[in-house]
């Protein structure tokens, strides 16, 4: 059995991923299967919180397990795996939901976010119970580290709460402390027509969408707002278009934003700017595009799944039968 440490994260299906997922999620996870045994799903069963056609659920989640392998994940290193294939999620989550309260759920900003432009009467129980879940998925696989952007940092520290509670209670370390790592450099990505908002695929305005053509790619960020200045500096508050700019910059440069400040000190123009920033951006995309292409198209994503469902379930399980234990219910073979 390997010694390594464990890291567990995901995405779910439901839109068409953004840089920001890329930047703030996708992108790290090649670097982290050096170092961690990694399991990366896809979060089919929270994309049920809200409405979803289930036409476009089915080809989100292939594609997500096409930008999965197009990203450079490598099936020996980690398990990529459907939510929905392992039913332990299903199963810890009824558990766990029992150690969660009204309270703590309705704090979420997530769940204030989205439920905050829907009927009061209408907000479905799934989307409030989103993080227990989520507690699910994470602890089954009893992972050291979770790597999210920003925005699912307080889900995790949810679960750390959790972790707490739980093993409090039963006097026994059952799980793990898991944390949240998020990016250095490119942890929210704004939205590029409003950049005091953050770039989500399930409110598209102002998103580079990974599927979207070159063209598109570079007429977005050409367009994207930005104050009435020339200088090229980062400063959120009075310049949160710029700031989002230099952010994307440096994230896909692997550079420090101060670094990439420097780079740009003796640019005035914003168009100059958005030009090169486009080029990083691209640089990036169009090769990983290709590949994502020639994933989707080949034999593979079954094969990939079918094999992470099998060691998802046997880690899963494991965690499962011993949460089943601690709790008093009747084990048995
Ligand atoms: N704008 C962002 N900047 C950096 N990271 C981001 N992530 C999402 N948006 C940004 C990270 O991507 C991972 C997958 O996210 P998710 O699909 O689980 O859901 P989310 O966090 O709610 O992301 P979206 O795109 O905003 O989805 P919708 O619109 O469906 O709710 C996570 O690690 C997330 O932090």
């Amino acid at each position: 059995m390997c010694n390594m440490k464990r890291s567990l994260s995901g995405i779910k299906p439901t839109g068409n991923l953004t840089l920001g997922n890329y930047i703030g999620a996708l992108r790290g996870f090649k670097k982290v299967q050096e170092e961690y045994e990694s399991f990366i799903f896809v979060a089919d069963l929270h994309a049920l919180t809200l409405p979803i056609d289930p036409q476009a659920l089915r080809s989100n989640t292939k594609d997500i397990v096409a930008f999965y392998l197009a990203a450079g994940l490598d099936v020996n290193k980690t398990s990529i795996f459907l939510q929905s294939d392992v039913p332990a999620h299903s199963e810890l989550n009824s558990i766990l939901i029992n150690y969660l309260y009204m309270g703590e759920l309705s704090r979420m900003t997530q769940f204030k976010d989205k439920s905050a432009k829907m009927n009061h009467e209408a907000i479905g129980v799934g989307l409030f119970a989103y993080p227990v879940l989520m507690c699910a998925d994470i602890l089954l696989y009893q992972p050291d580290i979770v790597p999210v952007g920003e925005d699912q940092r307080q889900h995790v520290e949810l679960c750390r709460d959790l972790v707490h509670r739980f093993n409090t209670r039963y006097s026994k370390e059952i799980f793990i402390m898991p944390k949240a790592v998020t990016p250095k450099v490119g942890a929210r990505i704004m939205s590029l027509s409003d950049p005091t908002k953050k770039m989500s695929k399930s409110d598209p305005k102002g998103d580079i969408f990974l599927k979207d053509e070159p063209n598109v790619i570079r007429k977005k960020i050409m367009s994207a707002i930005t104050d009435t200045g020339s200088d090229i500096f980062y400063d959120p508050e009075n310049k949160p278009g710029i700031s989002n700019l230099l952010q994307i910059y440096a994230a896909l440069s692997d550079i420090s934003i101060e670094e990439a400040q420097a780079k740009f000190k003796d640019i005035h123009q914003y168009g100059e700017f958005k030009k090169i920033v486009a080029d990083k951006v691209l640089e990036e995309l169009v090769p990983f595009q290709e590949r994502y292409k020639e994933f989707l198209n080949n034999k593979t994503i079954n094969d990939v799944l079918n094999a992470g469902k099998d060691k998802a379930r046997y880690f899963a399980n494991k965690t499962l039968t011993k949460v089943k234990k601690t709790v008093g219910l009747y084990v048995h073979e």
